[in-house]
């Protein structure tokens, strides 16, 4: 009897749970039919699991936890995707910046991060530094909005300038990362940091003549003078031989010199080519064996060019050219052209430590604006909430702090509209001395 009313109590204490989170749950999705979801759960996903399907070529660096298995779900499981997020938070902070740089070297990948309000491992400001410590720039290739218009989900890609200049000149490229490939037999996937991917085919690859690895690539024109680049480590004193077949006949047999190390740094690494015969339109098969048993490498990537172009990772350059900041590409959109609108500054010279300037919002009747200006023609953080008066105005002290310089007040939102599209173009200067 005892035990039958301990049972029922369990049970009702069960359906009591089941029924509270039941009712939550509602509550959650009435509010995602209304609103779509705002932050993290946002029916945003939706667009960026259709942009996904359409660009099946490309691999998804996802750079948050949190939207994995619903793009798994929403694309049937037929799209590349990794959470690269986890090696770079995982990884000693003095060398998250070099893994997070293995990711942005990865070929045919894009890196889509959650915005930054939306962010549980926020990361952007590590890909923000990688990009500023070694030199290299991002392409904004895709924003997804929640239904408020605040920016969700954003796509980068990251610009590799000898590989853009070379098919700026009609040059032709394709790469493959070795790790993913089409066909495999023997070793597997290794990470290493200075590779790029942050991956490499490795574990013993080429300890047995019966080892191989395939690539497809598609040309689209028929390219003479084809080279075919390789990026491998040897370990091993002595040169390795691999044997190279193209579409099933045997191209060349490669001699891979000793790197010295197993590619844990940069400097382990070489870039082998070989000069292939002309290849037609359409798709072609690189295949590649070891020439013998006990012939192990690590390979990187490879990739077919028609000129000589060598493309390596650089390394750190530290150089003074900062990217714009990832927090204003997140909220400015593109500006509207409604020329009505207008901010007036006075005076347009200014003192530091003397002058209080009058910004004025003319033709726009809001309670507070946004602002985004420049100084001395750098983008700088926005200004968020300045309260506008009676008179649509806001007065701003020059104080002696004050940097010198030129000032361009270059457009504003209202402040209760956080969207990046809201911004209205004007254009109001001062200089302050
Ligand atoms: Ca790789």
């Amino acid at each position: 009897m005892r035990r039958l009313i301990t049972t029922s109590a369990i049970l009702s204490f069960l359906l009591l749970l089941v029924g509270t989170q039941l009712i939550v749950d509602a509550e959650y999705i009435s509010a995602f039919r209304l609103t779509g979801g705002a932050g993290k759960w946002s029916d945003a996903i939706y667009d960026l699991a259709a942009y996904a399907r359409e660009n099946r070529d490309k691999t998804l660096l996802l750079m948050d936890w949190g939207f994995s298995s619903q793009l798994l779900a929403l694309s049937d499981g037929r799209i590349k995707k990794f959470e690269a997020f986890v090696p770079v938070i995982l990884a000693p902070e003095a060398r998250q910046l070099q893994v997070m740089y293995s990711y942005m070297l990865s070929f045919n990948s894009l890196l889509v991060f959650h915005s930054p309000r939306c962010e549980t491992f926020p990361v952007l400001k590590t890909f923000q530094q990688a990009l500023c410590e070694y030199g290299l720039r991002a392409r904004l290739v895709k924003v997804f909005h929640e239904r408020s218009g605040a920016p969700a989900y954003v796509v980068f890609e990251v610009v590799r300038p000898e590989i853009e200049e070379h098919l700026g000149t009609t040059g032709f490229f394709a790469a493959r990362e070795a790790e993913e490939w089409d066909e495999k037999r023997g070793g597997g996937i290794e990470d290493r940091d200075s590779a790029s991917n942050h991956r490499m085919l490795g574990w013993f690859w080429g300890r047995s003549r019966s080892d191989l690895v395939t690539y497809w690539f598609t040309l689209p024109r028929t390219v003479p003078n084809i080279r075919l680049y390789i990026r491998y480590a040897n370990e091993a004193p002595r040169e390795r031989q691999l044997e190279l077949f193209v579409d099933g006949k045997s191209a060349r047999t490669l001699s891979l010199a000793s790197t010295g190390g197993p590619g844990n740094r940069p400097q382990e690494w070489a870039l082998a080519n070989v000069e292939l015969e002309a290849l037609h339109p359409g798709k072609h098969e690189v295949r590649i064996q070891p020439a013998g048993d006990h012939q192990v490498v690590f390979l990187d990537y490879l990739y077919l060019a028609d000129r000589e172009l060598r493309v390596e990772p650089s390394g750190p350059c530290r150089c003074e050219s900062a990217e714009a900041p990832v927090d204003t590409l997140f909220e400015v959109l593109g500006y509207q052209e409604l020329p009505e609108v207008r901010l007036i500054v006075s005076p347009q010279v200014a003192r530091a430590g003397e002058t209080v300037l009058t910004l004025r919002v003319l033709n726009f009747d809001v309670p507070a604006i946004d602002v985004l200006y420049s100084f001395n023609g750098n983008l700088m953080p926005l200004v968020y909430g300045w309260p506008l008066d009676d008179k649509n105005s806001v007065r701003v002290l020059v104080d002696s702090t004050t940097p010198k310089g030129s000032y361009w007040y270059r457009a504003i939102r209202d402040a209760r509209d956080g969207s990046p599209t809201a911004w209205i173009a004007v254009d109001a200067r001062v200089e302050v001395r």
